[in-house]
């Protein structure tokens, strides 16, 4: 059976996360202050990761963080510190509140010498989380690896949980009709960020929210032969309502990023179940470069 590319990459996520936490301290110096105003930007999978970071470092009290999409950034706030994340380094949207911002900035990124650098104040080199894969899976998890370990976590406990992860059985998850990703707090950014691999490696129909605002419509969706997939704790009640409406129900212990990997596993499952390639996702390429 073929193994993709992302299948590889993404197997190599304990070690790369073990890789992060002993690479930080050589990095430290150049992430936020404590207090400090930051906004983090990024784009696709690197937008999703700054605003899981901006929901760990509020809720660690670190700081008020705002995030953006680089398109949509925000000219006339007043920051402290702007964190880009970018994978490739060439992300125009990004390089674009590089030129336009004087805002001291940190860009995390896995191309030394890549154009975001040049614009930058501090550039965090993450070499080693580098993927050839398009879809992104362990860059993207290092990279808010880092900055969660910034922030006071202890990166080992998502690395032993992410074997845990890669071990798993899928159970019938590959085979559903749709997935609704929930999340509360940080992690509704990987419940977006789970719904986009599903999109980018298997053209899949998946939604995400915010546990809570699932109630307010979207749930009407849920049904037998989908599923809810829930990042982070689950309200009791929340949890009898999924269940009445007969869709499989994901739910998991497991550190939420280590739970992500589920759902990496998941999408390309589904791509292979659909006979896609992952690693030629539809209309993707690895950054998207606007002329
Ligand atoms: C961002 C990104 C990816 C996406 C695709 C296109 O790239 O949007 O999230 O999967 O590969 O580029 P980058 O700025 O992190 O390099």
């Amino acid at each position: 059976m073929t193994q993709y590319i992302c299948e590889k990459e993404l197997a190599t996520q304990p070690a790369i996360w073990r890789q992060t936490a002993e690479f930080l301290p050589s990095v430290a110096h150049m992430l936020p202050a404590h207090g400090a105003k930051v906004a983090a930007v990024g784009c696709g999978s690197s937008w999703f990761m700054s605003q899981a970071y901006a929901g760990v470092r509020e809720s660690a009290g670190n700081g008020e963080t705002d995030f953006y999409a680089g398109s949509e950034f925000n000219y006339d706030r007043k920051y402290d510190h702007l964190v880009v994340i970018t994978r490739s380094g060439t992300t125009t949207e990004v390089i674009d509140v590089l030129k336009k911002s004087s805002i001291p900035s940190t860009v995390i990124t896995a191309v030394a010498g890549s154009p975001v650098t040049e614009h930058a104040t501090h550039s965090i080199i993450m070499e080693f989380a580098d993927e050839e894969s398009v879809v992104q899976t362990r860059w993207a998890t290092a990279a808010l690896g880092l900055l969660r370990a910034h922030n006071g976590f202890d990166l080992e406990i998502a690395a032993k949980d992410a074997e845990i992860a890669l071990a798993s059985d899928l159970g019938g998850l590959a085979n559903v009709e749709q997935i609704s990703f929930l999340g509360t707090g940080w992690t509704i950014a990987l419940a977006q960020e789970a719904g986009l691999k599903t999109r980018e490696a298997a053209q899949f129909w998946s939604e995400a929210y915010p546990a809570f605002d699932y109630r307010h419509g979207p749930m009407s969706i849920a049904q037998e032969g989908r599923a809810v997939w829930v990042f982070g704790p689950l309200d009791a009640k929340l949890e009898k309502e999924i269940l009445a409406t007969g869709a499989l129900l994901e739910k998991s212990s497991l550190d939420p990023m280590a739970h992500l990997i589920r759902a990496q596993r998941t999408a390309i499952e589904i791509a292979k179940v659909k006979g896609l390639d992952p690693d030629h996702p539809r209309g993707l390429s690895r950054s998207i470069i606007l002329s």
